[in-house]
C-alpha cells in the first residue's frame, strides 16, 4: 500500500537534512507520495519528481513580535497539508521544534495522522542539556506515535538524559550508493595542486566546536612531518576563522586546502586516503559512511555512535578524543602500509553494503509507518 508522507527537516546542509531528503526521494521511488514541509527547499531536492511536493513555510514579520513565529507558522502549514492531502504519516527530523510542531498540528486537524520523530543528536546531546528545553523535548518524544534514533548510543543517551517513557527504534543512517562510490576523477588532484605521490587526508564538517577541527589540524601537522601529504578541509562554520589562524601559526598554509562548502563530496572523497572525524560529540557521523562507501578508511573518536560505524582495526581506527599523538600514529600507519590500507578500504565498502544499505534502511522506516498505521 503506498502512503502519503509529510517530511519536515532542517533543509540546510547537514546530515539530518541529507537523510530526510534522501529518504523522501527513495520513498518516492517506491511509489509513496512525499510532501516536504520546511522553510526552504531541501538542497538535495533539485530536480523535478512527479510524486514529491514542496510546501514552503512562510513567516510574516509583524513589527509587534520581537521574533518571527516560525514554529507556529510551521505547525499551521503542517496542519494545512495534513488536512488537504490527507497525509498518513508526518515524519519529522528533530524533536525540537519539529515534533512539537507536528503534535500541535495533529490537534488542529480532524484527519488521523501518525507522527514519526527521528532523533539525530544535537536535539538530545546539546539541547537536551538545556534545562529550559528538556521538558519540551521529552514531551515531543513521548507524544510522537513512533520515535527512531540514528544510533544505539543516541537511543541510550536519550533514555538516560530525558528519562523518556517511549519505545525507540534504532534505524541507522545510509548513503545513496549510486552517488557515494569511488569515482575516477581524472585531473582533480592536479587541479588542487596535490602531487601524485602525496597522500590526502580529508575532514568534512560544519566547523562547530564539537567537531574539534583544531585537533584535525594538529594531527595533520604531525602526519605531514613524516608523510608527504595534503589536508582537504570541506565545510564552513563558527570555528573556521580559528582553524585558519592555527594553520597560519603552524606555517602549513601550503599543505592545507580550504574548500569551503562543497556539493560534489564523493569526488573529493575519491582522491582521499584517510578521513578524520575527531568530534567530542557525534550521534552517528554520516560523513564517515560517505567516506567508507568511497573506500576511504576513517579515523574517529570513541564517542556517541562513531564506534557503531567504524570497526576499530578493521575498517579504520577509533581513538580517544584529543589523543593527538595516538591518532597521528594511526594515520601514519595507514598511509605508509599499502596492504593495510587496501584491506581497510575493502572492508569499509563491505561494511557499508552489509550494514547501512539504503534499501534496507528505507524498508525499516516503512515498517515503522505500517506498524503505527495498523495500530
Ligand atoms: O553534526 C552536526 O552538527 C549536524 C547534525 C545535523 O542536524 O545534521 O548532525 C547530526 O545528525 C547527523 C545525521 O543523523 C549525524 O550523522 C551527526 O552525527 C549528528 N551530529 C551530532 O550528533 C553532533
Amino acid at each position: 500500500m503506498s502512503l502519503k508522507i509529510g517530511i519536515t527537516c532542517y533543509p540546510s546542509v547537514g546530515g539530518s537534512g541529507i537523510i530526510a531528503t534522501e529518504l523522501g526521494k527513495l520513498l518516492a521511488e517506491k511509489g509513496h507520495e512525499i510532501h516536504f514541509i520546511s522553510s526552504t527547499m531541501p538542497f538535495r531536492l533539485k530536480r523535478l519528481y512527479s510524486n514529491i511536493y514542496f510546501h514552503e513555510v512562510e513567516v510574516n514579520n509583524y513589527p509587534l513580535f520581537k521574533h518571527p513565529p516560525y514554529d507556529l507558522a510551521l505547525a499551521n502549514k503542517m496542519a494545512e497539508v495534513i488536512n488537504r492531502e490527507k497525509l498518513d504519516v508526518m515524519h519529522v527530523h528533530y524533536a525540537m521544534p519539529h515534533a512539537v510542531c507536528a503534535i500541535l498540528a495533529k490537534q488542529m486537524v480532524d484527519h488521523d495522522v501518525k507522527i514519526v520523530t527521528t532523533l539525530h543528536g544535537t536535539d538530545i546531546t546539546v539541547l537536551g542539556i538545556d534545562l529550559s528545553l528538556k521538558n519540551m523535548i521529552r514531551f515531543g518524544i513521548e507524544k510522537s506515535d513512533g520515535v527512531t534514533s540514528v544510533s544505539e548510543s543516541l537511543k541510550h543517551q536519550t533514555e538516560e538524559m530525558l528519562h523518556v517513557d517511549k519505545e525507540i527504534d534504532v534505524i541507522y543512517n545510509f548513503v545513496d550508493e549510486r552517488e557515494y562510490k569511488h569515482k575516477s576523477v581524472g585531473e582533480l588532484k592536479q587541479q588542487l595542486k596535490i602531487k601524485e605521490d602525496e597522500k590526502v587526508l580529508i575532514h568534512i564538517s560544519n566547523f562547530r566546536k564539537v567537531k574539534r577541527v583544531q585537533d584535525v589540524i594538529s594531527v595533520f601537522h604531525e602526519v605531514s612531518k613524516q608523510v608527504p601529504s595534503k589536508l582537504l578541509l570541506v565545510g564552513d562554520g563558527p570555528e573556521y576563522i580559528h582553524v585558519r589562524q592555527q594553520v597560519q601559526e603552524l606555517g602549513i598554509q601550503e599543505k592545507v586546502v580550504f574548500l569551503g562548502k562543497q556539493e560534489n563530496v564523493s569526488e573529493l572523497l575519491s582522491i582521499a586516503d584517510v578521513k578524520l572525524l575527531l568530534s567530542e560529540k557525534e550521534s552517528f557521523g554520516l560523513v564517515l559512511l560517505e567516506a567508507m562507501a568511497c573506500g576511504v578508511p576513517c579515523i574517529g573518536t570513541d564517542v556517541g555512535g562513531i564506534p557503531e560505524v567504524i570497526i576499530d582495526g578493521q575498517t579504520g581506527y577509533i581513538c580517544p578524543v584529543s589523543e593527538i599523538e595516538l591518532i597521528s600514529n594511526r594515520a601514519i600507519d595507514l598511509l605508509t602500509n599499502k596492504p593495510l590500507w587496501e584491506s581497510f578500504s575493502k572492508e569499509s565498502i563491505k561494511r557499508v553494503n552489509e550494514h547501512f544499505d539504503s534499501s534496507k534502511v528505507v524498508q525499516q522506516y516503512e515498517e515503522v509507518y505500517y506498524r503505527l498505521l495498523k495500530g
